[in-house]
Parts: C-alpha cells; sequence; structure tokens
C-alpha cells in the first residue's frame, strides 16, 4: 500500500489539547480522538467483538447483505475513500461489489499508521482494487484525495460505525457539511448511525463485563504518562458510562477515586483532581431512524436508500450530493 503521510504532528498539539481540556473550568474533558493509540486502537478492536457491543457486527451484516443493492445506486466510475478505515474489516464487502463492475481505487484515512497498516493486511488481496492510504485528519485526507482524482470519477465516501456519533450533534452536521463541500454532485456517502435502544442494553455495551471498555478509556491516561510524561496513577481512576437522556448519547468518564494532583510535564501541566470529579473522555450520540435524512437535507445530500439491522438498531444509509 502506498501511504500519504503529513510530517510529523508535533507532540506540541497533543499537549495543547490535553492543556486545555484539562483546565476547563466545570468538566474537564479530553479528546475521544487521543483514545485511539496503537494500545487504544487494539483495545477497540476487541471491543468491536464483545458480545455486548453489537454495534460493528450490524454494520457489518448491513454490509454484507445490501452491498450489491447499494453499489447499484452509486454512479460511474466511483473509488472508495473510507473515514477512519479501523482494520477494514467490513469494508470487503462493498469493494468485493464494486470491483465486479470496474476497477477501484479505495483510499483509507486514518490518523493512526497501526490502523491503516492492519486495513492493508485484511483488504490487500482483493482482485482490481488499489489501495492508497492516507494518514492524514478525515477532512484534509478527503480534499487530497478528491484533489487527485479524474474528471469523470465519482467518490463514495464511507463514514461507517457511526464514528459520527462521536461529534456533538452541531459538530456532526458541520462535519457532513464540510464533506458536501469536497465532493462533487452525484457522489456519495455511506453513513453508518447506531440507533436508540434500551438503556438495559446499551449500558453494558460501553461497560463490558470483561472490562475492556474500562481498560479502553483507562488507556487514555496511560498514553498521557508514555508520550507526555504524565504522573497519573491508573489504580486512582474508574471507568464510568453514563447514558444521557437529554442528549441522547453514551458517555465515558474517568472518576478519581480520591483527591489528587497529576502533574504532566510536557504540557507544562499541574492539576488537583477532587475525589469523585469526572474527567469526560467520549461522547457516542444515538440517532432516531429519520434522522439521518434529516441532517443529510440539512447539509446538501438526499437520503437514497436506507437499511436497518433486525438484531440491533443500527442504520446504513446512502447519501447523495445535490
Ligand atoms: C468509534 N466509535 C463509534 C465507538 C462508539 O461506540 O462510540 C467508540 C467506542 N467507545 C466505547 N466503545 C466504543
Amino acid at each position: 500500500m502506498l501511504t500519504q503521510s503529513l510530517p510529523l504532528r508535533h507532540v506540541s498539539e497533543f499537549a495543547a489539547d490535553i492543556r486545555e481540556g484539562l483546565t476547563k473550568s466545570g468538566q474537564r474533558e479530553l479528546p475521544s480522538k487521543y483514545l485511539y493509540d496503537e494500545v487504544g486502537s487494539a483495545l477497540f478492536e476487541t471491543i468491536c467483538v464483545l458480545p455486548e457491543y453489537g454495534l460493528t457486527r450490524a454494520d457489518a451484516r448491513l454490509l454484507e447483505k445490501h452491498a450489491r443493492e447499494i453499489v447499484r445506486l452509486l454512479p460511474s466510475p466511483v473509488h472508495v475513500a473510507e473515514l477512519g478505515s479501523g482494520s477494514g474489516k467490513k469494508t470487503r464487502w462493498i469493494l468485493e461489489a464494486l470491483s465486479r463492475r470496474q476497477k477501484t481505487y479505495y483510499f483509507p484515512i486514518e490518523i493512526s499508521p497501526s490502523a491503516l497498516a492492519a486495513c492493508e493486511k485484511e483488504l490487500g488481496q482483493i482482485d482490481l482494487v488499489s489501495i492508497v492510504g492516507y494518514e492524514q485528519p478525515y477532512l484534509e485526507g478527503l480534499r487530497a484525495v478528491a484533489r487527485g482524482r479524474a474528471d469523470g470519477d465519482h467518490l463514495l465516501v464511507l463514514f461507517l460505525g457511526s464514528t459520527i456519533g462521536n461529534f456533538d450533534r452541531d459538530a456532526g452536521e458541520e462535519f457532513l457539511r464540510s464533506v458536501r463541500n469536497i465532493l462533487r454532485e452525484g457522489d456519495a456517502l455511506l453513513l453508518g448511525t447506531d440507533l436508540e435502544k434500551s438503556v438495559e442494553v446499551q449500558m453494558p455495551a460501553y461497560d463490558d463485563p470483561a472490562g475492556v471498555t474500562a481498560a479502553f478509556n483507562l488507556n487514555l491516561l496511560a498514553r498521557i504518562n508514555r508520550e507526555l510524561r504524565g504522573d497519573f496513577d491508573l489504580a486512582n481512576f474508574r471507568h464510568e458510562a453514563r447514558w444521557n437522556a437529554i442528549e441522547r448519547r453514551m458517555e465515558m468518564h474517568l472518576r478519581s477515586t480520591c483527591r489528587q494532583r497529576v502533574e504532566i510535564p510536557a504540557a507544562g501541566l499541574r492539576v488537583s483532581l477532587d475525589e469523585d470529579e469526572t474527567i469526560w473522555t467520549e461522547s457516542s450520540h444515538k440517532y432516531r431512524i429519520g434522522e439521518a435524512g434529516e441532517m443529510a437535507a440539512r447539509t446538501g445530500f438526499r437520503c437514497e436508500g436506507q437499511w436497518v439491522d433486525a438484531e440491533w438498531p443500527f442504520s446504513q444509509n446512502l447519501l447523495i450530493a445535490e
């Protein structure tokens, strides 16, 4: 796989984001994008196979079942750009269906080099599919892909796994608008959205009994220790999952189990945390069935098709740029 990468991003960007989040007045926060270093990405892959976390299996089942129909609804010729490809496993269904009709370029866009490598390993052998990875943030990578295409070529952008749910709702719509602005009329966006379900099902998906999600969350502190010379004592924090019924989202927090001081020299930071204070690390918004179509209409797309999983409420939505 060819990989287009940016010059090494400075540790200072990570340090600045950590400083900003941990010094917020009121609720402290850490950006969820930093959950995905090599260890975090591996833990997330494990979350995806947990019996309690049905989201990834639903996403993959829908692609397996409907890939041919989805491909039939796409313009031609079309190449595929995926935002946050992860290991790329579920993308196989779309690429195989497309490769039956044309030679296809696949552009995974990922900030995690280990995920890009896993994706190449998973998908590198499909006939008539060439992979060019972009080790860049989503929009920068997509802009580069769009700039490089020939005049008549269309793009199918994959934004699967309900990653949109990790944005605040307004920011998610703004993101869709930015994607639309990069695309040409007739280009497509396949958007996966996890649908609202009962709290009894939703909670264990984010607080599994084996503690994998807890490890995924706590690894963020371990990463700060590794990369920014922090001295977080992980034994003094507890993973917490919450359902926020007003915002319709799951939240992950790290609860400080005692009054404590933490130093992060590479971020020039010293913080005092109270007992029971939490650091908010992630939101996973959940959607109603018509919501993807409504978001599409507000951001320059029309919804051409929607497929909903029968076992785990989750929808794939094919949006066409207008
Ligand atoms: C990547 N993203 C859609 C996952 C989610 O469900 O929000 C990340 C995750 N966090 C905890 N478990 C999984």
